[in-house]
């Protein structure tokens, strides 16, 4: 394999099936605190090598999350990759991918657990549970938590309303924040960000998904003039890699705080944003809505209100995160990276 990422996690499992044409990579990169935890990502990718990158930057990030938000849980992901886009995929080929992964969760006994990421949801663990106990977030009708996307998108509200307060804004009333991705978490982020009184930008390759924002009052940002367009907030929900170090180095806005993971396509990218006065989030803190609502509706018996109270505190842990950086004079992400693996090393 060539061009992979340096790995410092602990294991990678690559299968191909002949059958279905689908192949699976599962990371787990840390199992100190706990198994390994982390959602299925299921996508068309152009190749073996970026899935295999894809999921060990993705698992990396997990163990992250899981530290910062002091959960007893490690990181891992797995990752998916299609034959053809899922969206061209018959129900029956999908269901008989998804059988390939539940044998693959047994074959690892519980050193790692699943649950639902961009390509896959409830409904589908669901299915994985039927023949696997190692997987999260099933649906409420199944006996599960259901969606993640309510905890994730407070969560990411939470860590909007820090961020905005570290350049120096009271609150969002009158804030220009642009939404890219209206899914199950970037839509509820934008309902949350226009009723507390921000102007609301709002992007999505789906238009349709613009619609209901639009009808509340929202403009429309056409998708490739998302990174060109002038905002206090930019809150990217749809995929990771939408800063690299050019954008970063002409990014027209205050803030960067969103659901997706990995943000950044390189971690210089941030420096440069910082030398700009830019200040961003880092997604493993601004988005461990979701990891406590599973974690903590099934592992740690909370209630939903439980989940909430925790998921609010996401504000005052970026809070800590964006003070202990200004003293040390690094990043955040070096602060909230260096109080995650601190967590991970004790
Ligand atoms: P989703 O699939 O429901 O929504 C993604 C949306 O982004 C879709 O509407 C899609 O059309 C849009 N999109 C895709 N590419 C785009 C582009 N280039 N420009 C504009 N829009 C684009 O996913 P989700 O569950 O809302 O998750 C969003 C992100 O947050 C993902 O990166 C996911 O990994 C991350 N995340 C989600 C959770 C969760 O609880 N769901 C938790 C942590 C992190
Ligand atoms: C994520 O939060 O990025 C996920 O992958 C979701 C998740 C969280 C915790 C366990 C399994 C899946």
């Amino acid at each position: 394999m060539t061009g992979t990422l340096p790995w410092d996690g602990e294991m990678t499992c690559v299968r191909h099936d002949e059958r279905t044409g689908a192949s699976f990579v599962i990371a787990l990169h840390s199992t100190t605190l706990g198994p390994a935890a982390g959602g299925t990502r299921a996508m068309a990718y152009p190749s073996l090598d970026e899935a295999v990158t894809d999921a060990r930057r993705l698992a990396r990030a997990m163990s992250l999350k899981m530290a910062a938000a002091d959960l007893p849980i490690g990181g891992g992901k797995s990752v998916i990759m299609l034959p053809t886009p899922r969206a061209q995929l018959d129900d029956r080929r999908w269901r008989e991918i998804l059988s390939v992964h539940a044998h693959n969760l047994e074959l690892l006994n519980g050193s790692y657990w699943t649950g639902p990421d961009v390509g896959t949801g409830s409904e589908d663990m669901d299915v994985l549970a039927r023949t696997t106990r190692f997987a999260f977030g099933r649906s409420v009708a199944a006996g599960g938590p259901g969606s993640s996307a309510e905890a994730t998108a407070q969560g990411v509200f939470s860590a909007i309303r820090a961020s905005v307060r570290e350049v120096g804004e009271p609150g969002l009333d009158g804030l220009r924040i642009l939404v890219q991705g209206l899914g199950a978490v970037g839509s509820r982020v934008a309902t949350l960000v226009a009723e507390a009184g921000a102007r609301l930008l709002v992007t999505d390759v789906d238009e349709a998904r613009c619609g209901p924002h639009v009808a509340a009052g929202a403009r429309i940002v056409p998708a490739e003039e998302v990174t060109r367009t002038e905002c206090d907030v930019f809150a990217p929900c749809a995929t990771g890699g939408v800063i690299d170090t050019d954008i970063a180095t002409m990014l027209p806005a205050r803030v960067v705080a969103g659901a997706a993971n990995n943000i950044l396509a390189t971690d210089g990218a941030e420096r440069v944003l910082h030398d700009r006065g830019i200040i961003v989030a880092p997604d493993f803190v601004a988005n461990g809505g979701g990891a406590l609502h599973l974690i903590g509706r099934e592992v740690l018996g909370w209630s939903e209100s439980d989940v909430l109270a925790r998921t609010v505190l996401i504000e005052k842990a970026l809070d800590e995160v964006f003070t202990s950086a200004r003293k040390q004079r690094i990043t955040p992400l070096q602060a909230a990276t260096a109080g995650a693996v601190e967590r991970i090393q004790a």
